[in-house]
């Protein structure tokens, strides 16, 4: 790609065509980048290019290669429904008030413009495949095409649907009915049919979500007596000494649903998540193939991330729902932009899903809403290791009581009460797997006082 169109795409040049020499002008492109943007559901940083030794993704890690991939990128709220609101609504979840698996934000907000709206009304081609609102609560002004109709969730229906999905299957004959492998087939379709006009073409998969089923060829890749347990591990959710109770659900959502994980068993399970991201990771190089032969991969702007963490036995918990330790809220987030400088690195700021939405507005040339509550992450693509004073915030819900945290570069705090005495507080350098907490320890005392105020700040409007 050719050095001016670099700079527009990174808007280095504030959209200015009067700044470039009138042959670079000559240069500009006439094509607006079209957005490749791609989710998938409960899909922790398990890959090889964030250092995973076991799981193989091959495609992921060649995509990282001209991407940025943030290495600390959390969602808002670690579940399905509010994590996806607040990233394509680009608000927090104290704003859209989400934070279950059943309520529409346009209920409330019904004139909110989301991120792929945005690009709608700017004259793209938006069009859905899989899942990108939470199923049953897609929106119809975000879609030119592939909008699903909306239905009512009950909670007794997610209730039986999360007792259904406690398993893991490996799939020997007609592998190519799963979901996943028709949704490459669907976007794929799509790419063929919107080749021509600038689109934004969003896709949704759906595993490593339970239940885990996959080809039985992804689960070859794995021998569950080679996975390591977590240093963690418990057979049921366990808070560690010093910790308040609040801090984990006693009962597990997704997997192990009210009862006890045995190491073998869980083993196995970890081998199903793995073999679940390869069988993704396998499908999104299919998309990418795509991309490639259609010539649009110079022209293409792609984001790929998960729609939260996943405790994988981490403090004997499994899924996610209700955590606010790192695993729940952890995600894979990586964007490729033709030509951008800054890919192939990685960037460790801690950053938002919530700052994905201005971050494409920037990308695609247009101003930013001011009334986007992330921060465009255009100056850390240019340049990764660029200073950055914003720190990642998160919700989870646990029965009456919103728990919430700040995330920054260094440490967790948590705080699970507005009095500020069911805190948590990890300092992320010596204890990675948040095994002690910190915040009652006088030395910590300042850093503690710093964050509850950082947190007071973020939510003090809200
Ligand atoms: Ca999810």
């Amino acid at each position: 790609m050719a050095r001016s169109n670099l700079a527009w795409l990174l808007g280095v040049c504030s959209f200015s065509v009067a700044a470039f020499p009138l042959e670079v002008r000559a240069q500009q492109p006439t094509k607006k980048p079209n957005f490749l943007f791609i989710a998938v559901d409960d899909l922790r940083p398990a890959l090889g290019c964030y250092g995973n030794p076991i799981v193989k993704t091959p495609n992921l890690d060649k995509l990282a290669k001209t991407s940025v991939l943030f290495r600390n990128a959390y969602c808002q709220f670690p579940l399905c429904n509010p994590s996806r609101t607040s990233m394509l609504t680009g608000k927090f979840p104290s704003t859209t008030k989400i934070t279950d698996n059943l309520k529409h934000f346009r209920d409330t907000f019904p004139d909110w413009v989301t991120l792929p709206e945005f690009f709608r009304l700017a004259g793209y081609v938006t069009v859905r495949v899989g899942k990108i609102f939470h199923g049953g609560l897609d929106d119809e002004k975000s879609w030119v095409e592939g909008a699903e109709p909306r239905k009512e969730r009950k909670p007794q229906d997610q209730k039986k649907y999360a007792q259904q999905s406690d398993r893991f299957v490996a799939v020997e004959e007609n592998a190519e009915s799963l979901l996943d492998t028709k949704t490459t087939e669907r976007a794929v379709a799509q790419l063929e049919k919107h080749k021509d006009k600038p689109f934004f073409l969003a896709v949704g998969y759906a595993r490593p979500h339970s239940p885990l089923i996959a080809p039985k060829k992804y689960f070859d890749l794995y021998d569950p007596t080679k996975i390591p347990l977590p240093v963690d591990f418990a057979a049921k959710p366990t808070v560690r000494p010093g910790v308040p109770e609040i801090a984990l659900p006693a009962r597990n959502s997704d997997l192990f649903i009210g009862r006890d994980a045995s190491e073998k068993e869980a083993c196995e399970y970890i081998a199903a998540y793995y073999a679940c991201v390869s069988y993704v990771d396998a499908e999104v190089g299919r998309l990418l193939d795509a991309l490639d032969r259609l010539g649009l991969r110079e022209n293409t702007i792609i984001v790929f991330f998960g729609d939260h963490g996943y405790h994988l036995g981490e403090k004997g918990k499994w899924s996610k729902h209700g955590s606010l330790y790192e695993v729940a809220l952890r995600v894979p987030l990586l964007i490729s932009v033709p030509g951008n400088k800054g890919s192939g690195m990685p960037c460790n700021r801690p950053v938002q899903l919530s700052d994905v939405y201005p971050t494409l507005v920037e990308l695609g040339g247009f101003p930013v809403p001011k009334s986007l509550e992330g921060k465009s992450l255009a100056p850390l693509l240019r340049e990764p290791a660029a200073s950055w004073h914003h720190a990642a915030f998160s919700l989870a819900q646990r029965g009456k009581v919103l728990g919430r945290t700040v995330r920054t570069e260094r440490f967790r705090y948590i705080e699970w009460d507005a009095e500020g005495k069911l805190v948590e507080l990890y300092d992320h350098v010596v204890d990675p797997h948040e095994m002690r907490n910190l915040a009652a320890e006088p030395t910590h005392a300042a850093t503690v006082g710093r964050l509850r105020q950082r947190l007071k700040e973020r939510h003090s409007t809200k």
